[in-house]
């Protein structure tokens, strides 16, 4: 007897975990009402669209919603006419949207009147660095959902079948409708048929949800798997065995998306090996997609240990190849020129290639800032970069307006963003996370959307529902969390900016974590481009890295105006100062202060800020569920302390150089630098 009521209990409290571990992600509703659906046709899409509004709406109870597919040119790709008691659109996929879209107004609640929404991009994408082994490269969140190794690695289980599900609605739930299944750094063995056969068994469950499988190949797979001598792009074996692979794949998956390639980057094999171009290699692929309407995503992410600066290598390798490509490859560019870093100019390649198809390359995992550890909403990074204007077409050609087709002719328009989710309860790691993979998908339907607007649905879609049993007033919740933990979000990627690298310093890190402090790593055998120093400059004159005519000339790729405004030190927005400008120490910033008194003030500013996120989230306590909350408190503790390190490191390091005390109403440092390092040297190894 005592057995079964400890059995129960059991029962009940994992329930209860379970219910607030944050697996819901933002589709939390807890009080549906009755709402009867009218629909003449049938599909297993709409049957979906169908049972999501049964199964989650809170309008009018008894009220009769009709979804109906009917040709609108005013209507674009899988957008849809929305108003408060129909969807219309011209595909299966558009009416899915539209009610996603309805029980997300209704949860947050928007004022909705008759209004068309159309995507932004045609394909909105994540790309999973996902392992064949189940390991995920820049993934902090478990292992892949995807794929995992041992003696069953490739059998599907009914929990895979599931989990594969919640992620489908997940993701269909916020427009995206692409998923690249492994990693960039690809293996060979997915263009096997066993692995095939999981891939198909994936995108069977994608499917319904309006989502296709793309993946990752490596160049050198001919030769590796298909017996061949040569991977060479123009050799005519070569190209038939990537037109049979394609066959083979399509056969399996009848609507796959294409190709992602990391070619002659980081190691990879790519068509320079055998002396070709990207574009003989991007386009050899394409035709043998094509006969199915596939892509090719080929990235720009290249660069190699020559002299010329990092910044500058992918636009050098792929201008004098703009116009080269076939219609059906798009040329895949990561937001920042060096390596998504938590702050970078946009890449001078957007706008640039007017003949060629571009799309941006986010990234969502936070391998840059912080992993699953800080709390960092990264919309206010991705609007910053969309709305850059690059000039490339005249004022008002911003990054988006250069990839989403409004611009530049083109047959494709897409956007990525690299995921990061795993198999933790939460999908992310950080609870706060999610809200990234959410912001992407809005983002990439809606590239105007402002990170407020995402951050306000985010909040009331996930959290909103957790104070159920409580006393808690809608003016008291909006007042007291939805305000205050929104302005942490919307201020949070600026404080790890600012704890970390600010000014515009990049590439600080230690060793290839990129996680911690490391200005000062630089074994001796280590790729200059490869260290700190390479990036920081630092000397006893100043710091920065001149990427103007006097330096690298990194500049002379961007367009006029834009150009002489981040030349001429006047007008070069403070927070690419250091990006583009070596800089005497005491030079004066707008704010009459000296640069380093100035970069002092950021470091300390940053440690603050998340000081303070800990009293908001603190006061929050009684408007969340407990394990979120502790979850999201103890990692705000970690960030602190980082933030510390990040700051006491970093200035420490540079004073050495600068020789200028710390401003004296600053907090002072609390670590010895040589503690710091040495504690980062123990950890790291000393690469020798
Ligand atoms: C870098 C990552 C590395 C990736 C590479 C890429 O550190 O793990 O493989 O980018 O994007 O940021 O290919």
């Amino acid at each position: 007897m005592k057995n079964i009521v400890l059995f129960v209990v059991f029962v009940l409290l994992s329930f209860s975990v379970r219910a607030e571990n944050g697996h819901h992600l933002w589709l939390r509703n807890a009080d549906p009402k009755p709402v009867n659906v009218v629909c003449a046709k049938t599909s297993p899409t709409l049957a979906l669209a169908k049972q999501e509004l049964q199964k989650e709406w809170t309008g009018e109870s008894g009220a009769s919603v009709s979804l109906v597919i009917k040709a609108d040119k005013a209507i674009r790709g899988d957008g849809y006419r929305i108003s408060k008691n129909a969807i219309q659109a011209n595909t299966e996929n558009g009416i899915l949207y539209g009610v996603y879209d309805l029980l997300r107004r209704q949860q947050t609640g928007e004022v909705l009147n008759e209004e068309i929404c159309n995507p932004s991009y045609d394909r909105r994408i994540l790309n999973h660095w996902d392992n064949v082994d189940g390991s995920i490269e820049r993934g902090y969140a478990g292992l892949s959902i995807f794929w995992r190794k041992g003696d069953n690695a490739l059998t599907v289980t009914e929990a895979d079948k599931t989990l594969w599900q919640e992620y489908a609605r997940a993701n269909a739930s916020i427009g995206i409708n692409g998923s690249v299944l492994n990693n960039v750094n690809a293996s060979q063995l997915i263009l096997t048929n066993n692995y095939l056969q999981r891939v198909k068994a994936i995108a069977d469950i994608l499917r319904p949800y309006g989502i296709k499988a793309y993946l990752s190949v490596k160049f050198s797979s001919p030769a590796l798997i298909g017996g061949l001598k040569t991977s060479d792009p123009l050799n005519p074996e070569v190209a038939k065995w990537w037109k049979d692979k394609a066959i083979e794949i399509h056969s399996l998956v009848p609507d796959f998306g294409g190709f992602l390639v990391k070619a002659n980057s980081e190691g990879q094999p790519g068509p320079q090996d055998f002396g070709r171009t990207h574009a003989d290699g991007a386009n050899m692929l394409a035709d043998a997609v094509k006969p199915f309407g596939g892509i090719v995503m080929w990235r720009a992410f290249v660069y190699s240990a020559s002299n010329e600066d990092r910044a500058s290598q992918a636009y050098h390798e792929f201008m004098p190849l703009d116009g080269q490509f076939r219609d059906n490859v798009i040329i895949q560019v990561k937001n920042g020129p060096v390596d998504f870093q938590p702050r970078e100019p946009f890449s001078p390649l957007f706008g640039a290639m007017k003949k060629t198809t571009v799309m941006p390359e986010l990234q969502i995992t936070q391998e840059y800032l912080g992993h699953s550890i800080h709390l960092a909403f990264l919309a206010p990074m991705w609007e910053e970069f969309l709305q850059s204007d690059t000039y490339q077409n005249g004022p008002g050609s911003t990054v988006a307006c250069c990839t989403d087709g409004s611009i530049f002719p083109q047959k494709y328009s897409a956007i990525a963003g690299v995921a990061n989710i795993g198999l933790d309860a939460n999908w992310c790691g950080h609870q706060f996370a999610q809200s990234n993979w959410f912001a992407f998908g809005r983002l990439a339907w809606n590239s105007s959307l402002k990170s407020e607007q995402i951050a306000d649905e985010w909040i009331k879609m996930t959290f909103g529902k957790s104070n159920d049993n409580k006393d808690i007033s809608a003016i008291d919740w909006n007042l007291n969390f939805l305000a205050p933990v929104k302005q942490m979000m919307l201020e949070s990627r600026e404080a790890i900016v600012d704890f970390m690298m600010p000014l515009g310093l990049h590439h600080i890190f230690s060793a290839n974590g990129h996680y911690g402090p490391g200005p000062w790593w630089a074994p001796p055998r280590m790729r200059k481009d490869w260290t700190p120093p390479y990036f920081h400059q630092a000397d006893t004159l100043g710091i920065g890295f001149d990427r103007t005519s006097t330096g690298s000339n990194n500049l002379s790729q961007y367009q006029e105006p834009l150009r002489s405004e981040l030349t001429n030190l006047s007008t070069c927005p403070e927070v690419y100062l250091l990006w583009f400008h070596h800089l005497p120490w005491d030079y004066k910033l707008k704010s009459g202060r000296t640069l380093w008194d100035e970069l002092c003030i950021h470091y300390n500013g940053g440690v603050q800020k998340i000081r303070e996120f800990q009293q908001i989230w603190d006061q929050a306590e009684r408007y969340v569920d407990h394990d979120r909350f502790v979850d999201v408190q103890k990692r705000l503790r970690d960030q602190s302390l980082n933030a510390l390190e990040w700051k006491d490191g970093c200035v420490l390091y540079f004073q050495k150089f600068s020789r200028k005390p710390i401003p004296f109403n600053l907090e002072r440092p609390i670590y010895n630098l040589d503690f710091l390092i040495e504690k980062d040297t123990k950890r790291v190894g000393n690469y020798q």
